[in-house]
């Protein structure tokens, strides 16, 4: 497995480390599995996005995270929700739209949330807009004083909308406390990479925002989390945002109703050999961090876990029809508290307030400066005749406009509508002088 990808001091992932890390993954994806079932027996309302392959990004980057950092995932993040302690209950009671789901049936996928305990803004957008957002709550936790870092998830195809670049750039700009993973696994929807982006690694676009950005092996959940723990380490001493793009592969459709028949044979044969699991659970025997007896354990316990939740959300009801006309809006139901971790008087004025660190003279002034001044004038050099929109314009153009509606008008009826000659018409309309352009009645003739 690498050591840290992008050059910060290493240090040892612990045995618990590996355990958890795989017990998440393993999680992770009898979960997905199961709702995969769910899904045949049509009771996932809904589509059903897969994680299949990328278990190791979602896992390992939300592990790098402390109790009060806060996350925004996406449709393949359920990892990261396991992780942050979303309950699998919760997952599947979400994609069945039952009353006993965190949205009480209102909303499918993942597309829940936990502002309060766990820290999890709910998904708005698969296409970037979570990440001016999480920017925002980054530089909202610092401004509170609570030393939390933000991080949100993006995908290869995610990466081209401007949301994604507008956003980086204020991350950047703001240095805000913020981690970026962005998920390259070859395909939006049923666009390879290649044909998408013409650059080979995609962490080139936060380096073009002056942002740290490694390349890290999306399939190696060490790789994935010595580089998010440097990145989160990096954040919370003051020097984010970073971006971490993780290669992968999306090893199933778009969603479930893609059979993703545009993937080449071989690609997903290479990939499939590289499955983040097995390749993990090698890693585990080499390095004598379990024996048979724990890997029983852990899948014992996950199987326990997912029988008695799926049990759980196969019995819990649909949501009363009357529900439908509650909480459409916000009635006084949500009451946000800023949760201050310093004294207010540091951010209030005066202890606030900074001098400024630059003066410009006649600064938002509109007169010239006085004389013996630096002889910059707050007001536009008079425009000369000949640089006015007069002549040297409003000619030429006037001769091409009357050109080509003569021959429009020709065209349309087959003869000029009007009986005099358009060229005529047209240069008698007197010249048009936009007010304030220039002097009246010089050259060119005034109005
Ligand atoms: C504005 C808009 N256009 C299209 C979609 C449909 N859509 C959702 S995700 C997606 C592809 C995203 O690809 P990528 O960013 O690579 O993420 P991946 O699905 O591979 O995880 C598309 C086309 C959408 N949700 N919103
Ligand atoms: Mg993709």
């Amino acid at each position: 497995m690498s050591p840290s990808s992008n050059g910060a001091a290493v240090t040892l992932v612990t045995r618990q480390q590996c355990l958890d890390l795989y017990y998440y993954m393993r999680l992770n994806r009898a979960v997905e599995d199961q709702m995969m079932k769910l899904f045949r027996q049509n009771k996932i309302v809904g589509g059903l996005y897969s994680s299949l392959g990328q278990e190791a990004i979602s896992v390992g980057t939300a592990y790098a995270l402390e109790k009060r950092d806060w996350i925004a995932p996406m449709i393949r993040n359920i990892g990261a929700l396991l992780v942050k302690g979303v309950k699998p209950r919760d997952i599947f009671t979400q994609h069945m739209a039952k009353f006993t789901s965190p949205t009480q049936g209102k909303d499918g996928t993942s597309h829940f949330g936990d502002l309060k305990n766990l820290h999890i803004v709910s998904p708005i957008s698969m296409l970037g807009d979570l990440i001016p957002v999480m920017t925002g709550v980054a530089m909202a936790g610092r401004y509170l004083g609570q030393g939390i870092v933000t991080m949100t998830w993006i995908g290869d195809g995610g990466s081209s909308t401007g949301a994604f670049h507008e956003g980086l750039n204020l991350a950047a700009t703001q240095r805000a406390p913020f981690v970026l993973i962005l998920e390259n696994n070859q395909w939006a929807y049923s666009t390879p990479v290649s044909r998408q982006v013409p650059v080979r690694d995609l962490a080139e676009r936060g380096r073009a925002y002056g942002i740290t950005s490694v390349t890290v092996d999306g399939n190696d959940a060490i790789a994935v989390f010595e580089a998010s723990r440097a990145a989160v380490a990096q954040c919370r001493a003051g020097d984010g945002p970073v971006l971490i793009e993780a290669k992968t592969m999306r090893m199933k459709g778009h969603a479930q109703h893609d059979p993703a028949e545009y993937v080449p044979k071989a690609m997903r044969e290479y990939w499939e050999a590289r499955d983040p699991i097995a390749l993990f659970e090698k890693y585990l025997d080499a390095n004598k961090l379990w024996d048979a007896k724990s890997k029983q354990e852990i899948e014992t316990r996950i199987a326990a876990l997912v029988k008695e939740d799926l049990e759980f959300a196969e019995n819990s009801p649909m949501p009363p029809p009357e529900l439908a006309e509650q909480g459409v809006y916000c009635e006084g139901c949500h009451t946000i508290e800023a949760e201050w971790h310093r004294s207010k008087a540091e951010v209030t004025p005066p202890e606030s307030s900074v001098a400024a660190g630059w003066n410009v003279k006649d600064f938002g002034g509109i007169e010239t400066s006085a004389p013996g001044g630096n002889g910059a004038s707050a007001r536009p050099a008079a425009i000369t005749p000949q640089q006015s929109a007069g002549k040297a314009v409003s000619e030429p153009l006037g001769k091409a406009v009357q050109a080509s509606a003569g021959r429009a008008l020709q065209k349309s009826s087959g003869r000029p509508i009007q009986q005099s000659s358009p060229a005529k018409k047209i240069a008698e309309v007197p010249e048009r002088r936009p007010f304030g352009r220039g002097p009246k009645g010089k050259r060119g003739g005034g109005r």
